[in-house]
């Protein structure tokens, strides 16, 4: 009887799924992950690396989520979830929920119902996750991931990042800051494998693992390659593949990898695994950086460690492209809804580099927007209310959309959506920097995939394009965004309100007290359009992006003047007094004040990226300021700043 009370339980149990329940508070601690330098981490309960997460599809997940922080908002997102039914637990702060403040605790609540394989989750504030605050999550398919079509005899995790030897707090004020005019991202000092290096995998002979590869890095990208063995791709982005083996991977930050790892019959030798870094996304490469890192897959710990194993090509890694889903899905027809976004980097009145598309810097509400679409009522599928400086698209229930991303930049760029997988339909080659741009013609394009690959993230080449589609089966608030972490704090994100009256009539995704609470401690109001009024279309006090430079006079030849008053506190001034003032000859203004030769400050440079140095040797030159004096007053910049931040 209780045998069968029992089995009932059980069965019960796999029908309706499990329930897991995790308690975290986040803090700060000490750890030295690449064994170079002790510093400050984002810690989990006292604990860092943070825990991964094992669940099979179908079961319950919560996650009491507590800011421990003395002086930072958080948030969790688990990347690549559709939750579906439940948008409200997608995690981005003023999308679906307000920031969590210190010594509050949200409740994450959401069932795993269509996804499976591997994924991860990560801090959606202020680029926490490259402190620490991440981890692996995986979805068993099926008890044991009895429903994974391909055989295997052991999985084994591997996550894979980029460290600083900084904190993001130190970081970011320097980055996104007019000493940085051209927006060079921080250099990571090295990359990263299970938070640590030199790590030891020790494999068995003739056995056949599924490796799951994670990136959780914010910025690199990395090339991936085991010395010697094959991979079979199975799955990406957790949806599963037809097999295509490769010797070599390009990850970048957020995709996963499954792949198949068929081990020798020997136990002869060791071997290399590989890291690399795609150092073209680096605007310097510092001499004493190590692009390549070795790790080791070990047979036989008593013989000797492999050396770097070297390939001769960096060009063969597997294009996911041509990747064909296990479960095929035909081509989506014609689209309803096309976005057409592009892509540019550029430097606003401050002289700071900011991320645009289509000329917006993404700046939040005053409303989460889920709030605004649960507070609107028949407004709700009206995108002017979600403000003019969100970037917001509202999608009918179930059309066709297509995104087509036309990428000014010179870097590569890993973009992703929340809440779907997408058909990558096009995707053009690197066009050379000397080139321009290569939007997507749609009357000039290689043909469609019949069954396109499908993912949650996926990169653009130097100024080029991909186009992807996806039906708005999925009602909710999703951000599309640069995943790179410094370009979202730049502001390169859109926003898509999926079939608001979808989430509107759903009460599954209305806010839960733990919605009420965080908004009311962090003094968010939770109704109300993107200005916070309830005047529906009066935007007036709406939250926007700076003012652009002045037309007529270039971003880079402002840059070069910002540069040349950085000498001394009168430039900073004057800088502050153009800022404020709407001149409309601010260029000949600033010549007559200055008395610095028009040709000095207007230069174009040829160069699509002026190197940081480059431009302090030119103001040097123009202005009579130091380059010791610049670097000075550039540290006591930082400094401040950074100890604002600490103190707060
Ligand atoms: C989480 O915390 C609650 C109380 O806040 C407690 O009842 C529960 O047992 C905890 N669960 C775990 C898994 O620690
Ligand atoms: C890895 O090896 C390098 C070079 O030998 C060493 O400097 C570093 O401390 C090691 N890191 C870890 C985490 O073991
Ligand atoms: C955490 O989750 C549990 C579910 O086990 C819930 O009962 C509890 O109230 C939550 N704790 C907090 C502090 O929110
Ligand atoms: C936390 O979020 C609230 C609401 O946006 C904001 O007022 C506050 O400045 C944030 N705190 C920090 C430390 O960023
Ligand atoms: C943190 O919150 C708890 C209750 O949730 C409260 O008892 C405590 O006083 C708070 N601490 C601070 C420092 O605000
Ligand atoms: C999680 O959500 C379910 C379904 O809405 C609800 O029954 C349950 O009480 C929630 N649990 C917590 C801890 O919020
Ligand atoms: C990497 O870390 C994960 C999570 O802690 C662990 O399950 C896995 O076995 C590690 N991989 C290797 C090769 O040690
Ligand atoms: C691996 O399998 C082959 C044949 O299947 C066998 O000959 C060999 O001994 C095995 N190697 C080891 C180390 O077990
Ligand atoms: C890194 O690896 C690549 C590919 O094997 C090789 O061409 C390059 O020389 C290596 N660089 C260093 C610094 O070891
Ligand atoms: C495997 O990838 C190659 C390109 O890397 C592609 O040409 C081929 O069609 C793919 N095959 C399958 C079955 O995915
Ligand atoms: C962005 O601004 C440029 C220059 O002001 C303009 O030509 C272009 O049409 C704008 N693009 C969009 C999508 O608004
Ligand atoms: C079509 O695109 C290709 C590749 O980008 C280009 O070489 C060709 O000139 C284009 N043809 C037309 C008619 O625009
Ligand atoms: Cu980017």
């Amino acid at each position: 009887m209780i045998l069968s009370l029992a089995l009932v339980f059980l069965l019960f149990q796999q029908v309706l799924g499990a329930t897991h329940v995790y308690n975290w508070t986040t803090g700060w601690g000490y750890a030295n992950p690449d064994g170079i330098k002790r510093r400050e981490v984002v810690t989990c309960n006292g604990e860092f690396p943070w825990p991964s997460v094992r669940v099979t599809k179908g079961d319950r997940v919560i996650i009491n989520l507590t800011n421990g922080f003395n002086d930072s908002n958080t948030t969790l997102h688990v990347h690549g979830m559709f939750q579906n039914g439940s948008t409200q637990m997608d995690g981005p702060p003023f999308l679906t929920q307000c920031p969590i403040s210190p010594n509050d605790t949200f409740t994450y609540n959401f069932t795993v119902s269509d996804n499976a394989g591997a994924y991860w989750y990560h801090s959606h504030t202020d680029a926490q996750y490259e402190d620490g605050m991440r981890g692996l999550f995986i979805i068993d398919d099926g008890e044991n991931n009895k429903n994974f079509p391909y055989d295997y005899d052991e999985e084994v995790l591997l996550e894979i990042g980029e460290w600083y030897d900084q904190t993001v707090a130190k970081l970011k004020p320097a980055f996104l800051s007019l000493t940085n005019p051209t927006g060079a991202e921080p250099i990571p000092q090295n990359l990263l494998i299970n938070n640590t290096r030199n790590l030891t995998w020790n494999v068995e002979p003739n056995k056949t693992y599924l490796l799951r590869i994670v990136n959780t890095g914010g910025f690199v990208s990395q090339y991936f390659w085991l010395e010697d063995h094959e991979m079979e791709v199975v799955e990406v982005d957790g949806v599963v593949t037809e097999k295509n083996a490769t010797d070599m991977l390009y990850i970048t930050v957020a995709q996963r990898y499954s792949v198949l790892v068929r081990t020798k019959d020997n136990k002869d030798k060791n071997y290399a695994i590989m890291q690399k870094y795609d150092d073209s996304m680096l605007d310097k490469i510092p001499k004493h950086l190590l692009l390549n890192q070795t790790s080791y897959m070990t047979y036989d710990s008593s013989k000797p460690k492999p050396e770097e194993a070297y390939v001769n090509s960096l060009d063969n890694f597997l294009d996911d492209f041509y990747l064909v889903p296990y479960h095929k899905q035909e081509l989506l027809p014609e689209p309803d809804h096309r976005i057409e976004l592009t892509v540019a980097m550029d430097n606003l009145i401050s002289g700071k580099n900011y991320a645009f598309f289509n000329n917006i810097t993404y700046t939040t509400p005053k409303v989460p927007t889920l709030m605004t679409v649960l507070s609107a009522g028949k407004y709700a599928s009206n995108s002017y209310i979600y403000g003019t400086n969100t970037n917001t698209f509202v999608l009918k229930r179930n059309e066709i959309v297509e995104i087509v991303l036309n990428s000014q930049d010179t870097g590569t760029h890993p973009f992703h959506l929340h809440g779907h997988v997408f058909q990558t339909i096009a995707r053009a080659g690197a066009v050379d920097d000397n080139d321009p741009p290569l939007p997507f013609d749609p009357k000039n394009h290689t043909s469609f995939p019949e069954y396109p690959m499908l993912r949650d993230t996926i990169y653009v080449r130097p100024q080029s394009n991909f186009v992807i589609r996806f039906r708005a089966d999925n009602p909710g608030v999703w951000f599309f965004h640069c995943h790179i972490e410094w370009h979202l704090i730049q502001g390169l994100a859109i926003v898509l309100v999926e079939d608001p009256e979808g989430i509107q009539s759903n009460p599954s995704q209305y806010l839960t007290d733990s919605h009420k609470r965080v908004c009311k401690n962090s003094g968010v109001p939770i109704e109300g359009n993107a200005a916070g009024t309830t005047d529906w279309f009066n935007l007036a006090l709406e939250n926007k992006q700076e003012k652009s430079i002045p037309s007529g006079f270039t971003a880079k030849g402002y840059v070069a003047f910002v540069f040349s008053c950085v000498a001394g506190v009168l430039g900073l001034i004057t800088i502050t007094i153009y800022g404020l003032m709407d001149l409309q000859n601010v260029e000949e203004k600033v010549i007559e004040d200055l008395q610095i030769p028009a040709t000095d400050l207007l230069e174009e440079d040829d160069d699509e990226e002026i190197e940081t140095n480059q431009v302090y040797a030119k103001s040097g030159k123009s202005e009579g300021g130091t380059l010791e004096e610049e670097q000075k007053l550039r540290d006591h910049e930082t400094t401040k700043e950074v100890s604002k931040t600490s103190s707060k």
